[in-house]
């Protein structure tokens, strides 16, 4: 071989290492080091046409960011409510939490049958409140069981013992597992939502897809064939994805139970399962409300601009979250054709909260809060006001009308100060006050 054919193969075979082998860029938390980048227009749809109405952008730009999230960011959802799933009512206790609620199990049996994949929903209903209560809607980490101590909760199914702090499964026995009743009760604040005169609804994400890089082929990922993680089609969805569609068929209960205000639904979630729910209420017109806590990369936080977690991080660290064909943007995210303002924009003319923490610069709170202002044009559209505010506010400071957003002091994390906004934003846009 000549020694610029060696050169050459030499550099091929290098780019092609370095393309799958390549770590990560490292994550910038300096906001001086952050790129220059551009984003995309909500309001250009791909073919250039600027939208100028709303009804313009409900039928043509509003299928094409679904569209463009769907097969590029996380998969394509197969299907919606299957025909045959039916609802269990498996407990009801109506003088649950000292006599203040009522408590609800329900299994939702997804293809009717015993033997197929299922989600154990629990609801807590302020009892003697006369007309049927608005809802909190969101998933969960660890378990049914965790998010409030009360012993009356049926344990999660498979029992397992988290490591709380690191958000994974740690090694322990079944016995030590039930220890963690009401673990999570602090992010849930249940006694007080209930106080307040909402419902409460929650159940177990790993009912939908185990959080595990093999969990794709489990539950409702086997329900539709999506197959291995790796082995998937590019625009297959991920564990994102399941669990989103998880909470279209939790509202689609809530519709079918005369007790609760399935109008007055808001969806909530923290973290990667705050992502989730971005993107379920994104699809998912019938959720009223969309409460987005610390969703981050993913999330609410732009991918275009570089700071804390990327997307080459995220889906080099959680492969079975996304689409795969996400990962064509690893380290390459000038080439996304949206970013998460489009997917925040999906939600107006509904309410929509954005929540940061200060500690949580993993997240990106400005990105976060920048997701949320990019949102504003679609919501001016329906004549809604979004933030208020063009560049984010002080610490503990909620701001914003239709677009509420706040950057707490403390860690990352579901707080009393988050709850407190959540349920005055509610109270507002749920006519409460
Ligand atoms: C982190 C991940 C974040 C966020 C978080 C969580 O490890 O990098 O995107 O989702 O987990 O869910 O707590």
């Amino acid at each position: 071989m000549n020694s610029r054919l060696c050169f050459v193969t030499v550099s091929v075979l290098g780019l092609v290492s370095a393309t799958l082998f390549a770590a990560p860029a490292p994550a910038i938390t300096d906001e001086a080091k952050v790129p220059p980048y551009h984003l995309p227009d909500p309001l250009r749809a791909v073919d250039g046409t600027v939208i100028r109405d709303a009804t313009t952008w409900r039928t043509r730009r509003r299928p094409e960011l679904i569209e463009l999230f769907s097969r590029e960011v996380y998969g394509r959802t197969p299907f919606g409510r299957p025909a045959a799933m039916r609802f269990e009512v498996t407990s009801i206790d109506r003088r649950a939490l000292g006599g203040k609620a009522t408590r609800k199990e329900i299994t939702l049996w997804f293809t009717g049958k015993t033997d197929g994949p299922r989600l154990h929903l629990l609801i807590y209903q302020p009892n003697g409140t006369g007309a049927p209560p608005p809802v909190f809607l969101g998933l969960n980490f660890f378990g049914n069981h965790t998010v409030n101590a009360d012993p009356g909760i049926a344990l999660a199914e498979p029992l397992t013992f988290y490591d709380v702090d690191h958000y994974r499964p740690a090694p322990s026995t079944t016995s030590a597992a039930s220890d963690q009743r009401g673990v999570h009760a602090s992010k849930w604040l249940v006694e007080t939502v209930i106080a307040r005169g909402y419902a409460t609804a929650t159940a177990w994400c790993n009912d939908l897809c185990p959080d595990r890089i093999d969990g794709l082929k489990e539950n409702v990922g086997a329900l539709s064939a999506t197959g291995d993680t790796e082995a998937r089609a590019g625009d297959a969805w991920g564990a994102l994805g399941i669990w989103a569609w998880g909470l279209s068929r939790a509202l689609d209960y809530i519709e079918s139970d005369p007790e609760l205000d399935a109008k007055r639904v808001a969806v909530h979630g923290f973290s990667r399962l705050g992502k989730a729910a971005d993107w379920a209420a994104a699809q998912d017109e019938r959720f009223a409300m969309l409460i987005s806590n610390e969703s981050g990369c993913g999330g609410a936080a732009l991918s275009q601009r570089i700071y804390g977690e990327t997307v080459a991080i995220i889906n080099g660290k959680f492969p079975h979250w996304f689409a795969r064909n996400f990962r064509r943007y690893d380290d390459n995210e000038a080439a996304l054709p949206v970013d998460q303002h489009e997917l925040l924009a999906l939600i107006a003319p509904r309410p929509l909260y954005v929540a940061s923490a200060d500690g949580d610069q993993w997240s990106d709170p400005k990105g976060e809060f920048l997701g949320a202002k990019g949102a504003e044009p679609v919501y001016a559209l329906f004549n809604k006001r979004g933030l208020g505010a063009a560049v984010p506010p002080p610490l503990d400071t909620p701001i914003g009308e239709m677009i509420g957003y706040h950057d707490r002091t403390g860690k990352h994390d579901m707080t009393d100060y988050d709850w407190a906004q959540y349920l005055r934003f509610a109270d507002r846009h749920f006519n409460r006050n």
